[in-house]
């Protein structure tokens, strides 16, 4: 399918590997699509969903032991550990090629390789980039097929050019021991074995537009961050941008879907969607920064989606999607989890498979769909999408936000001082972990810039990047901010109602962004005055709930530091001056 010598060259190598019994190349046409789908309902690796209430819309369960990311599995292998610095699993390059070459050799001897030419970014843009993935998996390839731009359109947009992004998938026999998540960033390639679960496999996502995208982004001048982007109408029809990065299953897709109070609503402000996991942003020729979702779908988390919280990402998911461990409704042939209604199927399939009394199920506290259960949808299914998601220069940012899951130190918002404030901020951050990677769930854990498990590079380096980033957009940078939607009350219940409230919060950041409103100055930063924080029409809140939620308890602030001081202390040599003094200084002023 195509005369470009890099990739058949790269092809040559991968098939004296994994010596397929066939190769299939990936055309992007709806016709192998379709084949391929009826070819996954017919083996049982899919199901098909009732035609009229899901249509087009398939079910898959994964092996119960690779349910999400594996991030003690997840290898940066560069020659000099130093580069893939203290946060990352490294091993040298030879030596890890050493270890899974035994791995894929003959793996695909009884079964077809998948060749999938893949385009993250809209075609034609200048700073999209083009992956191949091989697989051994119809689910990968019909994944791939909602995530990315594949087909023939991608080849076409790789030309003759070497610069592509290597991915070599087998799903193998899908044993945990010997699971592994290679990135090779130095070569531009992605080795990934023993998984056929989302982040894992689906190789344009993490593994390429976060791990390698974010290293090929510090070598050339732009950045990859691990963030939704959204847009929000203002009644006079302009429309301002702002993207924010939150941990894995920390609201990210909500938040890039929200639907506006009707206080808002009434005065006709608009949100929109751009992107809800990843953005790419560039400087662009007016010297702004501009952010583009390299993805073609969304691949969001499925329990808690529901009419109320998320009807946006709901209406996404009512076609032409896969639904990843979730729960089956058998007389209704649709899908169901937590969250969704109060009304769990009786006659029920539970994630893993099993026939269940899905009442009784979940009366004795078992979850019928998992944690991490998943939809993969079709961007163009969004009732908010923007109109600028294919636009080829993205959209101009106005804000930054981060954030996490806190159940006390941060409070509901805060502004940075400025741009070395803010990487400082984004540095800091912590949130108790979730269910989108493996391990224990509510730890709390530093997560800088919620690209821990993300970063394919020493995350010193990383921090020193942003800064740079901020030199050179100088006093056109988007302003830095910090949310928490997540603090609770002393039962442990949020505080604050979150979702479509949440545009309360970013209407201060939008108004900070244009010097409309004051702020008070703190030792963290711009703390909102409690009253500048609309709550008309807001369901049980008060502006002394609000003042509450705006607290900021020093002592605890001090212990954080403490943390931060720790994470620093990791990157010896690698941490740029800028932020230890940012530290320093910040210490200073909560001890005040
Ligand atoms: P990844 O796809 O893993 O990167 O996650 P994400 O950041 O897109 O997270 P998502 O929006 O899917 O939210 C994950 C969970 O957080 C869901 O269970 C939501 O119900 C919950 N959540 C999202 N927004 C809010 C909020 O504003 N308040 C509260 N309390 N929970 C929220
Ligand atoms: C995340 O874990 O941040 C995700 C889901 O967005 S996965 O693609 O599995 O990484
Ligand atoms: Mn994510």
């Amino acid at each position: 399918m195509t005369e470009n010598r890099y990739v058949k060259a790269w092809l040559d190598e991968v098939v004296a590997l994994v010596k397929p019994k066939q190769i299939v190349w990936i055309d992007g046409s709806e016709e192998q699509l379709a084949a391929l789908r009826d070819e996954a309902i017919s083996t049982g690796e899919m199901e098909a969903l009732d035609s009229e209430k899901l249509p087009g819309c398939l079910l898959h369960r994964t092996a119960p032991n690779d349910v999400a990311r594996v991030e003690g599995r997840t290898y940066i292998c560069t020659k000099n550990q130093v580069d893939a610095g203290p946060m990352n699993n490294w091993m040298e390059t030879g030596e890890m090629k050493k270890k899974l070459i035994p791995l894929y050799d003959g793996v695909m001897a009884d079964r077809t390789m998948y060749i999938i030419p893949y385009c993250m970014g809209p075609i034609g843009s200048p700073f999209s980039k083009v992956g191949i993935e091989v697989t051994d998996s119809i689910y990968v390839v019909l994944n791939m097929d909602i995530m990315t731009r594949i087909g023939k359109k991608a080849l076409e947009q790789l030309g003759d050019s070497n610069d592509f992004v290597r991915g070599l998938h087998s799903k193998a026999n899908v044993e945990e021991e010997n699971r592994y998540i290679v990135q090779f960033p130095e070569e531009n390639s992605i080795w990934s074995v023993n998984s056929a679960y989302g982040g894992n496999v689906l190789l344009g996502k993490k593994c390429f537009a976060l791990r390698i995208a974010s290293y090929q982004g510090y070598k050339e001048g732009w950045m990859a961050e691990h963030m939704l982007i959204l847009g929000i109408e203002a009644p006079n029809g302009e429309t301002s941008y702002i993207t924010a990065a939150f941990p894995s299953a920390c609201g990210k897709t909500n938040l890039a879907m929200l639907i506006p109070p009707e206080v808002y609503a009434k005065q006709g402000y608009k949100v929109w969607t751009v992107g809800d996991d990843i953005a790419w942003m560039h400087i662009g020729d007016d010297g702004r920064l501009y952010a583009m979702n390299p993805e073609a779908g969304f691949f969001g988390v499925a329990p808690g989606t529901n009419q109320k919280s998320n009807p946006n990402a709901l209406a996404t998911t009512r076609r032409n999607t896969i639904f990843t461990n979730v729960a089956k409704d058998v007389d209704q042939n649709t899908v169901w989890w937590e969250g969704l209604d109060k009304n769990p199927p009786e006659h029920a399939v539970e994630w893993t498979g099993k026939p269940v009394n899905g009442k009784e199920w979940v009366a004795e506290g078992k979850k019928l769909a998992h944690p991490n259960s998943r939809f993969t949808a079709p961007a163009v299914n969004c009732p908010c999408l923007s109109k600028e998601f294919e636009n080829p220069n993205g959209v101009p940012v106005s804000a930054i936000v981060f954030g996490g899951r806190r159940a006390k130190t941060a409070p509901l918002v805060y502004q940075s001082f400025d741009w070395a404030h803010g990487v400082f901020v984004g540095s800091a951050m912590a949130s108790e972990t979730t269910a989108a990677a493996t391990g224990a769930v509510g730890v709390v854990r530093r997560d800088p810039m919620a690209m821990r498990p993300f970063c394919g590079y020493n995350m010193g380096d990383y921090f020193g990047h942003w800064l740079e980033m901020g030199k050179k957009l100088g006093d056109k940078a988007p302003k830095i901010f910090n949310v928490n939607w997540f603090r609770t009350d002393e039962e442990g219940h949020f505080i604050w109602p979150g979702f479509g409230d949440n545009m309360r919060v970013l209407m201060w950041i939008l108004a900070r962004c244009r010097g409309e409103v004051d702020a008070v100055e703190t030792a963290i930063g711009y703390l909102p005055k409690a009253e500048d924080i609309n709550l008309e029409g807001i369901d049980g809140v008060d502006v002394e709930t609000v003042r509450g939620l705006l607290s900021v308890d020093s002592q605890l602030w001090l212990e954080d530091a403490a943390g931060v001081e720790e994470l620093y202390a990791m990157f010896g040599g690698r941490l740029p001056a800028e932020l230890a003094k940012q530290l320093a200084d910040q210490k200073a002023r909560l001890s005040r």
